[in-house]
């Protein structure tokens, strides 16, 4: 607790206040903790550095949609980290970096209960990537360095399986399907060639919004760490890797592992409403590809994980990474199976 009064003493505006800190919410990267006085309510993070390297550049990012967005003008809230009394957004106290952050009343949906849910959460990403249109892409530094391109990605998978020392045969056939995704790969190339870098989120994951209670209106979108520069596909992709698959990315249920039209279908008529009026006629095209780019990228990122040890993402039994790429694999063959059926959905709602 003294250490808590110590961070928030770096911050005026909270001088001479007593505040209540527990512990809050169930992300797994950073420690979180609810700041609360009888008349305010704060976050306070404590900044994981491991995971992400660059905790200057996330800084200056934020710094860059404060200053050049008018975040005001969204029709929900963009909560960046507040200053402290040296005007900067991480507070070092004792080699710990923590963050601080207005408090945003809500609810957090781990999946879609209704198809107008996912219609509110792309239409927000949407609406957030259009906010962002005046903003130059080139002016955010990389949070985490090629984090979402797909060549790269697909060629750690290549280093990966060439250093394992052996494959089994269950392995291998991941491996196999994985390493025959060269085509959308090539496509992927192409689209990153002819479309514009805008501003993106890179995490657009259901639990990352923050809804009213009534769940009829986003309140806010979070986790803010991988904004930076990146293709319109990423954020719709992401959106249809995880709110469009009947299953989560841990699940073992390999049957009931497919592309749910009718939440396509929604999501891109959310995001679409979105980013219509500046959208280019190549990054319409680039959101056919988009759930196998994303889930492509996933799965390569799980399978790597698995052969090189689990040493990025958590795992609660040796297997799970395997799993995880085996469960996008399925996912990605059920898109690729339906690509006429989401062409048309496709067609429909951009007129295109
Ligand atoms: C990580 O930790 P979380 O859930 O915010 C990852 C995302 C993946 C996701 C898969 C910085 O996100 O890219 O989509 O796991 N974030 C980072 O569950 O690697
Ligand atoms: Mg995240």
């Amino acid at each position: 607790m003294e250490q808590i009064s110590a961070i928030l003493n770096q911050y005026s505006f909270l001088e001479g206040k007593k505040y209540q800190c527990n512990p809050f919410g169930s992300g797994l990267i950073h420690g979180t903790y609810l700041i609360e006085s009888p008349d305010s309510k704060f976050i306070l993070q404590e900044f994981n550095n491991s995971v992400f390297k660059y905790p200057e550049r996330i800084a200056h990012n934020h710094f860059i949609m404060g200053e050049k967005g008018d975040v005001s003008k969204l029709p929900f809230a963009l909560p960046l980290p507040r200053l402290n009394n040296s005007g900067d957004s991480l507070t070092n106290f004792e080699g710990k970096l923590f963050r601080l952050f207005d408090f945003v009343k809500g609810v957090t949906l781990q999946e879609i209960q209704n198809s107008n849910q996912a219609h509110l959460a792309s239409k927000a990403y949407g609406t957030f990537a259009f906010w962002g249109k005046e903003i130059q892409a080139d002016e955010m530094q990389e949070s985490i360095p090629k984090f979402h391109r797909l060549e790269w990605r697909f060629e750690n998978l290549e280093k990966a399986a060439s250093e394992a020392k052996s494959i089994e045969k269950e392995e291998k056939e991941i491996l196999d399907f994985y390493l025959s995704q060269k085509t959308l790969v090539e496509s992927y190339k192409e689209f990153l060639a002819s479309c514009p870098q805008r501003i993106t989120h890179n995490d657009t994951k259901i639990n990352n919004l923050i809804f009213e209670e009534s769940l009829e209106k986003v309140a806010a979108i979070i986790d803010l760490d991988t904004l930076m520069g990146g293709l319109l596909l990423y954020d719709f992709g992401d959106l249809v890797r995880t709110v469009a698959c009947g299953e989560q990315e841990t699940s073992l249920n390999w049957d009931n592992l497919a592309i749910r039209p009718a939440i396509f279908e929604k999501l891109l008529t959310g995001y679409w409403e979105g980013i219509k009026d500046m959208a280019t006629i190549e990054e319409a095209k680039s959101l056919l590809i988009a759930g196998e780019v994303m889930t492509c990228i996933m799965g390569l990122r799980f399978f790597s994980d698995h052969l090189q040890g689990n040493i990025y993402y958590r795992v609660q039994y040796p297997e799970q990474n395997l799993h995880r790429a085996k469960n996008q694999m399925i996912f990605l063959k059920s898109q690729q199976e339906q690509r006429a059926l989401l062409k048309n959905i496709w067609k429909n709602i951009t007129g295109l």
